[in-house]
């Protein structure tokens, strides 16, 4: 995905540049500012002397020293003092500008801090709107893998009223490990393919890794129940109507079965964008998936995204709560009760929400891995 929100130390990231939340004289200070010069050493001091400076919303680069990232970008956020002195505008060019040096620079990666959201006094949830909202813009014509850096989880707010909402809908819900279901049981949507940006610290990173090989089996993921099915004796005392399905289903050979598989994921999505009226672009960029990503899914008809992928889709394409379990179903998955994540997510679908900021928000409340911007 190209838009990441992920919760990690910045100084960590191996990445081609991360961003540093300066002041004007680009001679350090503290936040994350410190953590950075005290990561990458002496030397980008002394680069930094060099450059006498920066203005507010502006954006200069250095080389990342002793950091895992090759490059530094630094810019200054506007101070708050109270919504009404230019701060939005300015904020957003920090994200800009330090986009704009980037694409410059042929980077392909980069992570940023919540700029101005620390000593600068910005709250932190406005600052996080602004962030996503500019690179969001930024990415409608660029590709790049960005990440957006949140340190603490008190970032990530959420009315009360929604809180004890969702958390009422988790209790009545979610199914933990100690049911009666046989689960398979693991973080499913956090990508199994384990690739991870930061050697120690972060606490969630969720890549949407493409799954190279077209995998054409039904896929098992963690996180996805598998019930203990009746015996067929059992199932048919409790519903005799299934003895006609079962006996009428024995008369399709299975060529005819063959012949009339369901549609896979990928037709079932470009099905789905017409019926909406919508365009590829619009819905991969709701999505927040990146175009490579989308081409890949487009040209391979059968291919297998990971659960997260196809859940990002669902939402883009509002799709309502059946829809989505039958969209699911097209490669595999299903809305799982043992997944916090799973449950968050059905809760806004029944509710109509498709706000991914509002989603994200709630999963971050609810420390899982957010769903992208
Ligand atoms: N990794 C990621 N994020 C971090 C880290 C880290 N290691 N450390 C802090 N943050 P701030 P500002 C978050 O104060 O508000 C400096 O003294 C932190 O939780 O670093 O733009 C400069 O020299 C917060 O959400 O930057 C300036 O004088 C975010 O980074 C002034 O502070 C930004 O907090 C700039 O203030």
């Amino acid at each position: 995905m190209p838009l990441e929100i992920i919760r990690a130390d910045i100084t960590k990231l191996k990445v081609d540049a991360i961003v540093n939340a300066a002041n004007s004289s680009l001679l350090g200070g503290g936040g994350v500012d410190g953590a950075i010069h005290k990561a990458a050493g002496k030397e980008l001091l002394e680069e930094c002397r060099k450059l006498n400076g920066c203005n507010t919303g502006m954006a200069k680069i250095t080389k990342g020293y002793n950091l895992p990232a090759k490059y530094i970008i630094h810019t200054v956020g506007p101070i708050y003092r109270g919504g009404n002195n230019n701060e939005k505008q300015e904020l957003t060019n920090c994200y800009k500008n330090s986009l704009k040096l980037a694409k410059e620079h042929k980077i392909n990666s980069i992570a940023f801090p919540i700029i101005s959201s620390g000593a600068y006094g910005y709250p932190k949830d406005k600052a996080i709107e602004v962030a996503t909202f500019a690179i969001s813009s930024f990415l409608e014509e660029n590709d790049m893998m960005i990440y957006l850096v949140v340190y603490d989880t008190l970032s990530f707010k959420i009315s009360e009223d929604l809180f004890k909402d969702i958390k009422a809908y988790i209790d009545d819900n979610y199914v933990d490990s100690n049911s009666n279901f046989n689960i398979n049981r693991g973080f499913g949507l956090i990508g199994g393919a384990g690739t991870s940006i930061t050697p120690g610290f972060s606490t969630r990173i969720f890549i949407g890794t493409p799954n190279n090989k077209p995998d054409r089996r039904i896929p098992k993921e963690d996180g996805i129940m598998e019930m203990q099915l009746p015996s067929e004796k059992e199932a048919l005392q409790k519903e005799p109507a299934l003895k006609s399905i079962r006996t009428s289903s024995k008369s399709t050979s299975l060529e005819d079965r063959i012949e009339n598989l369901e549609d896979t994921f990928s037709q079932r999505l470009l099905k789905l964008i017409d019926e909406k009226g919508k365009t590829d672009v619009e819905i991969y960029k709701k999505a927040n998936i990146d175009r490579k990503l989308f081409s890949k899914i487009r040209s391979d008809i059968h291919y297998k995204p990971k659960k997260i992928t196809a859940l990002a889709f669902a939402l883009a394409l509002e799709l309502s709560i059946d829809e989505t379990k039958d969209f699911l179903q097209t490669c595999g998955y299903a809305l799982s009760r043992s997944s916090k994540f799973d449950v968050i997510v059905e809760y806004f679908i029944k509710k109509n929400n498709y706000d991914v900021f509002e989603i994200n928000n709630a999963l971050f409340k609810f420390e899982e891995q957010t769903i992208g911007a």
